[in-house]
């Protein structure tokens, strides 16, 4: 049985998702027994046929969950997360399908929970110091550190980054947060961070690199932008994470 579910969501990564998969094959051994949850999110490419013939050279335990349609990014982790839970794995670890994220990266982020150190496992590339050396664009850089010391003055947090897509769970986190309430969108790591902080689970952080090779955004700034800011203001209003985080 896993031990381990890597959770991939994708939308339309057919070309970057073997290399990522290689990349996750050649750390196997510093992991522990690991299924792969790809989650094609209504590609219109040959997403999961392209996985599905990588995991098969490379003897991967890949497990394709499909869309019909495009849900979108938060939707996808919904329904990666809803599986890895069913699996009764010790952890949970979100990989990028473009390889932003290092594979080499993911013993170091899934250890805490392995170890019982901690509930969740957030990778920031704004701890260690490197993250402009590392080609993180300038803009991106700015935003992402002054809308991440504006949401922890507002939300009384105090966590390195709201804006990393490196995140693990332990099956506890998972079930405390009620992650099927949050978005579909892009936002849904740093609102799964806010609910983390609010409810008071162990989170330990890590740093993590920054990669912004091309092809590894499609992400648009400013709907971006417009669900932070729905969120801060959500929070203000209605303390509406709080609340709807209620023990179950
Ligand atoms: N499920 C899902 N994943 C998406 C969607 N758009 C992008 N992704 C995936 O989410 C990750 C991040 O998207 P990306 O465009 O690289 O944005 P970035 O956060 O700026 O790097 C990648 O693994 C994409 O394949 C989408 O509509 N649905
Ligand atoms: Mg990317």
């Amino acid at each position: 049985m896993p031990q381990l579910a890597v959770i991939i969501p994708a939308f339309n990564s057919e070309a970057v998702l073997p290399v990522t998969l290689a990349r996750l094959a050649a750390v196997r051994s510093s992991l522990p027994e690991t299924a792969v949850l790809l989650v094609d999110d209504g590609s219109a490419d040959g997403t999961s046929a392209a996985a599905g013939r990588a995991a098969e050279k490379l003897g991967l335990d890949l497990r394709v969950l499909r869309h019909e349609k495009n849900r979108g990014y938060g939707a996808a982790q919904k329904t990666g997360l809803k599986a890895a839970l069913e699996l009764g794995c010790r952890a949970a670890v979100l990989l990028h399908s473009d390889g932003q994220y290092a594979p080499e990266e993911l013993p170091a982020m899934v250890r805490p929970l392995l170890d019982g150190s901690a509930e969740m496992c957030a990778g920031s590339r704004l701890l260690s110091g490197r993250a402009r050396a590392e080609g993180m664009p300038l803009a991106r850089y700015l935003a992402n550190s002054w809308l991440t010391a504006l949401e922890n003055a507002v939300f009384g947090l105090d966590f390195a980054e709201y804006h990393s897509g490196y995140m693990a769970y332990s099956p506890a986190a998972l079930r405390a947060i009620k992650f099927e309430t949050l978005t579909d969108k892009f936002h849904f790591d740093g609102e799964m961070l806010l609910c983390a902080g609010k409810l008071g689970l162990r989170v330990t952080q890590v740093p993590v690199s920054a990669n912004y090779g091309p092809g590894t955004s499609s992400l648009s700034p400013l709907p971006y932008l417009a669900e932070v800011a729905g969120v801060l203001l959500r929070y203000l209003r209605r303390g509406y994470f709080f609340q709807r985080q209620e023990p179950r």
